[in-house]
């Protein structure tokens, strides 16, 4: 059976679902997009995932044609036209069909695309042994040029980050900002555990308030964990005793060693482990239901 793709109101089969090509998502990057996840039939942060686009958006001068309650709507109808209950879903809003020139004024109206498929999880001994990091040459996009809270279509920072860990031989990249702090991975946020203290850099130098970061810090601070968003070098990485990132697709991934040091011991840590594990009942926890 085909999968069925949510195209600006309708839910056309994968085939017939089509974009153009003077869409100035494709000759721009122009537009923003989101990735969710359902787990066990429920859409996990659907608001927070949805209010996030519609700032993108909003910052970007891009007017979505929905509510963002119809909006959430759309991403429920989509997984359940494709009958899925645990799902990784894409939302992608471009500027639109223009013509060849970058003028927005040409594009008449915006492109919505809803996919929905099947998750691919990560193996599990990654997450039992952690993976290694690599401090990355492309810096992260500097917050006045194109903020970096901005999930935007235009991926290219972080896909470079992407080629040059996998060039150096490493799963994750560490990417930092104009001045040398650690900013993220390259689509996951950052956390150290150094001292007793949870460490993630603050928004402001220039990443993405990423959703799954916020909910790991509620977790910690539940936990009785103290919380800290501040700014962080690879110092304080190379001599914290636990590393991880967030995010929707890796959730909690250990970071075991950044450019050949071990981190602490070099395996995850019990700090890692029990948020991993509060994390992953959260996600059945909570979240809206598809039916
Ligand atoms: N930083 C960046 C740059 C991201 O792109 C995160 C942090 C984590 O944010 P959330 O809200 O997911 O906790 C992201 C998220 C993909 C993919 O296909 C990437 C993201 C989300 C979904 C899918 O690689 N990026």
């Amino acid at each position: 059976m085909s999968r069925m793709i949510f195209m600006n109101g309708d839910l056309v089969p994968e085939e017939e679902a089509k974009v153009s090509v003077f869409d100035h998502g494709f000759l721009y990057g122009d537009g923003v997009f989101e990735g969710i996840r359902a787990y066990g039939g429920k859409v996990f942060r659907l608001a927070e995932h949805v209010d996030r686009l519609y700032e993108s958006a909003h910052c970007i001068l891009l007017n979505i044609p929905y509510t963002p309650e119809e909006m959430q709507q759309a991403i429920i109808d989509t997984v359940r036209a494709n009958d899925l209950h645990d799902a990784y879903i894409r939302v992608v809003v471009s500027r639109g069909k223009g013509d060849l020139g970058l003028n927005p004024k040409n594009c008449p109206g915006c492109q919505v695309v809803i996919i929905a498929g099947k998750i691919a999880i990560y193996p599990e001994e990654r997450y039992r042994d952690g993976i290694e990091a690599v401090t990355v040459p492309t810096r992260r996009n500097v917050v006045g040029a194109l903020d970096p809270r901005i999930k935007s279509l235009n991926y290219l920072n972080n896909i470079l980050a992407h080629i040059e860990a996998a060039r150096a031989g490493a799963r994750e990249a560490l990417m930092l900002n104009s001045e040398g702090y650690v900013t993220e991975g390259a689509a996951d946020n950052i956390f150290v555990y150094r001292r007793g203290m949870l460490l993630t850099p603050p928004v402001y130098l220039g990443i993405l308030e990423g959703i799954t970061r916020d909910a790991v810090m509620l977790l910690a601070c539940e936990e009785g964990i103290p919380v800290r968003e501040i700014p962080i070098t690879r110092h304080d990485i190379y001599t914290g005793d636990e590393c991880f990132v967030t995010g929707t697709a890796a959730e909690i991934m250990p970071i075991v060693e950044v450019d050949g040091r071990a981190v602490g011991t070099g395996t995850p840590g019990p700090v890692t482990r029990r948020l991993t594990e509060l994390y992953r009942e959260l996600v059945l926890d909570e979240g809206v239901p598809l039916a």
